[in-house]
């Protein structure tokens, strides 16, 4: 017993002095945090200790939900943190409830929607300023956004894609889904307008600076009572659309919201959820949706120091940064599978069982079998495991 406790005591020791040697750093964040006023309202602004003013840098703008500020966002999303590790800059502009009760940026709103008014310009205003103090790195602006802030970040990169160059959207919705509160309250439920036509009207806005290749990434709960489901496909549909007409002038679905690759995954003792990718015509991956079972209407993966989160889902903050700068990521393999392969490949299309019959997914049997389970308007996914002709709504 004794001759154990004293091992134990030594390996604690051990444990102690790799950790002195190799302190976590990760997480310290030691750059600045500023309130910066700008006219009647305010944004914050993150620079890393990193940051020489020589370099640079990324900027990232985040856009808080109802109900939130910058404070609480920030600590919400650890975006400050990665900003540190990574040497970025993060602004979080501020919408006062003067301007929206709830803290909502008004994105259904149409003097907010278009390019040169309302809230879009005064976003852009605030990088603008951001922009001349620092050393930014004009094709790395990205703006992410929750729920309202979400939407807006939408609304940012139809407006403004000479500006804004990706989006990571949690809890958002299409471009103009509404045009009133209370057609904002029926999108959130059910959804916004058809996403192809939003689509168009996304390129149109876009065609008035430079329409150019918007990528995008979605986080989205399933168990969201807040911003419908719908709403996270439909966001993903109108890029598709939109950035279709982008590539080549043409409604030719040389992009399209088919999902070329398909993963299951977990966080290990959290939250499994799906991954989907979206590639361009030259292959390279456009669009992803991440789709978290059972989570709400939260920030993936945030920090209870702020609120909307969910800590159990995947790190939402780190994977939209890595979507958007290209920069891989290792993701650890299963760790309840040591001997895991890889998951297959699976590739998913999404359509009603029309369309899938159409496209010659689903025979006579199978387009009557589908029709009966999710009705004949209803869309759903059929997956394909590669190499194989057979589809199934069950994966
Ligand atoms: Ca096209
Ligand atoms: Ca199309």
């Amino acid at each position: 017993m004794k001759s154990n406790s004293m091992k134990k005591l030594s390996l604690l020791l051990v444990v102690m002095l790799i950790i002195s040697l190799f302190p976590i750093t990760t997480y310290a964040s030691e750059g600045t945090f500023t309130k910066v006023t700008y006219g009647s309202r305010y944004y914050k602004v993150y620079v890393p200790s990193t940051y020489d003013g020589v370099t640079e840098v990324p900027l990232m703008v985040m856009l808080h939900g109802g109900l939130q500020d910058p404070d609480k966002f920030a600590a919400g999303t650890k975006m400050n943190l990665l900003a540190e590790e990574k040497n970025f800059i993060v602004i979080y502009p501020d919408q006062p409830d003067t301007a929206n009760s709830s803290k909502c940026w008004n994105w259904f709103e149409t003097a907010h929607q278009h390019r040169g008014s309302g809230e879009p310009a005064l976003i852009v205003g605030m990088i603008n300023e951001v922009k001349l103090n620092y050393n930014i790195n004009d094709d790395m602006v990205y703006a992410a956004g929750l729920s309202a802030g979400g939407a807006m970040s939408v609304v940012l990169a139809a407006t403004y894609p000479d500006v804004i160059h990706g989006i990571g959207v949690g809890a958002g919705l299409e471009y103009i889904a509404a045009t009133s509160m209370m057609g904002a309250f029926t999108a959130m439920s059910s959804g916004g307008p058809n996403p192809n036509t939003q689509g168009v009207l996304a390129y149109n806005e876009m065609a008035k600076s430079i329409a150019s290749l918007m990528p995008v990434i979605v986080f989205q709960g399933t168990s969201d009572y807040t911003v419908n489901i719908q709403n996270g496909h439909q966001i993903i549909s109108q890029w598709a659309q939109t950035n279709d007409l982008t590539d080549d002038g043409e409604d030719n679905n040389s992009i399209d919201d088919t999902a070329d690759v398909v993963q299951n995954k977990s966080v290990e003792g959290g939250r499994t959820y799906t991954r989907y990718a979206y590639e361009d015509a030259a292959g390279n991956i456009l669009m992803e949706k991440y789709l978290v079972d059972g989570m709400g209407h939260a920030w993936s993966g945030g920090s209870s120091a702020g609120n909307y989160t969910d800590g159990t889902g995947p790190d939402a903050t780190s994977i939209i940064w890595s979507f958007l700068t290209g920069e891989i990521i290792e993701e650890p393999e299963d760790p309840e599978d040591p001997g895991d392969p890889g998951d297959p490949t699976v590739i998913v299309a999404y359509g009603t069982a029309t369309e899938h019959y159409v496209a010659g997914r689903l025979d006579v049997s199978g387009y009557l079998a589908m029709g009966t389970k999710y009705g004949y308007i209803a869309k759903f996914n059929l997956y394909q495991l590669e190499g194989t002709n057979v589809w199934t709504d069950i994966y």
